[in-house]
């Protein structure tokens, strides 16, 4: 029998009945017949809030990079282990390579000349690159570049491998929704053939040149798809969509989320709804002496500082952020951050999920 910590359960232990013989006897039965009263889990599985077994935690890019690179050393890349993809493991999660109970975040790294082959699977990815360029991602093959700045969106069963064609190594993010998958047993499988299917390196991808208008949609393309067909969201875009924003601020008029702070979301251009049924993403710029209100939501994010420096907490967690560290907020703890300097931070959720349940809630302290 599970016990439950006393404070935290809703009705009080004193309204537990004494353990009679009789009664251990009732509880011995109920192991024997796999049982389980809910008045010994109720404040387990009925919080009055949500109390993740996730923690506020930090990793450094410093300490990250070297580590991949020595893994570039080490491991071979190739089929079975399917990625050289080091996955961000969160202290409260029991030794899982799970960011947080939902999302799965990992540095990917390939030598020169590697090829990481193709496979499908049913859970969305993404890759975003924080610095360096040079692989293609081959996505259901069409060649996609990756490079500093560009989100990568990959849904859900599209075959997919990536390719180093320079003389220089790199290294970028992936996210996944892959917890998620693995606890409602949803997942699916499929390897295809061992070796990318194309070593062209276009700079813009067959997606791009269909998709990448903004505002525009090809009449041949008319339905809505449940992901994005666009396959990169490039960094100039994003970059002129905030600077744009904290200069419309600046002329008086309303572009900001809260003053200093500018925000966009990547969406997928036939619906204007998430990239990804699952996956949120978005990118955040602080202008300089910026500090965000403290805000809570249901749901867990992973953030990567882009650019810049800043002062980030999460529940009672302060830590010093840097080009490159990334930060896991857990469900329901609230995240503030702050920037002398100015700060450029990708995000990526799993809110999706919660709004098309209608479980999704947000509340700002100030509120
Ligand atoms: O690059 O296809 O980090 O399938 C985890 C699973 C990367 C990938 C990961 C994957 C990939
Ligand atoms: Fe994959």
């Amino acid at each position: 029998m599970t016990s439950t910590p006393v404070a935290v359960v809703a009705s009080d232990a004193e309204d537990q009945p004494e353990r009679t013989p009789e009664l251990e006897a009732l509880y011995r039965g109920f192991e024997r017949e796999m049982l389980i009263p809910l008045w010994t889990e109720i404040g387990d599985l009925m919080p009055l809030a949500p109390r993740s077994r996730a923690v506020p935690h930090l990793w450094r890019w410093t300490n990250l990079l070297p580590m991949a690179e020595r893994a570039g050393e080490l491991v071979p890349v190739g089929r079975g282990g399917e990625r050289r993809a080091i996955a961000l493991a969160n202290p409260g999660l029991a030794g899982r390579p799970f960011a947080t109970p939902t999302l799965w975040a990992a540095i990917q790294y390939l030598n020169p000349g590697e090829d990481a082959p193709v496979h499908r699977h049913t859970q969305n990815a993404f890759r975003f690159v924080v610095e360096g360029e040079g692989v293609w991602t081959v996505v259901d093959g069409d060649p996609v570049a990756m490079r500093r700045g560009d989100f990568l969106p990959q849904a859900g069963w599209h075959w997919h491998g990536h390719h180093n064609v320079t003389d220089r190594p790199m290294a970028w993010i992936d996210g996944l929704d892959i917890p998620f998958q693995h606890y409602a047993d949803s997942t699916f499988f499929e390897f295809g053939p061992d070796e990318v299917e194309t070593r062209e390196a276009p700079d813009r991808s067959r997606s791009e040149r269909l998709w990448g208008h903004p505002g525009l949609r090809p009449l041949t393309h008319l339905q809505p798809t449940p992901a994005t067909p666009l396959l990169a969201y490039r960094w100039e875009h994003t970059d002129r969509a905030l600077s744009e924003q904290l200069a419309l601020e600046a002329e008086g008029y309303r572009a900001t989320v809260e003053p200093g702070h500018a925000a966009v979301r990547y969406v997928n251009p036939t619906t204007g709804d998430d990239v990804m049924p699952t996956l949120r993403s978005e990118f955040h710029r602080l202008a300089p002496g910026t500090a965000t209100e403290p805000v809570r939501e249901v749901g867990s994010s992973v953030f990567q500082v882009f650019d810049g420096a800043g002062e980030v907490t999460v529940a009672e967690h302060t830590w010093k952020a840097e080009r490159g560290d990334l930060f896991v907020v857990p469900s329901w703890q609230p995240l503030r951050v702050a920037t002398d300097g100015g700060l450029d931070l990708f995000r990526f959720s799993d809110t999706p999920i919660f709004e098309k349940l209608h479980q999704h809630r947000v509340k700002g302290d100030h509120q």
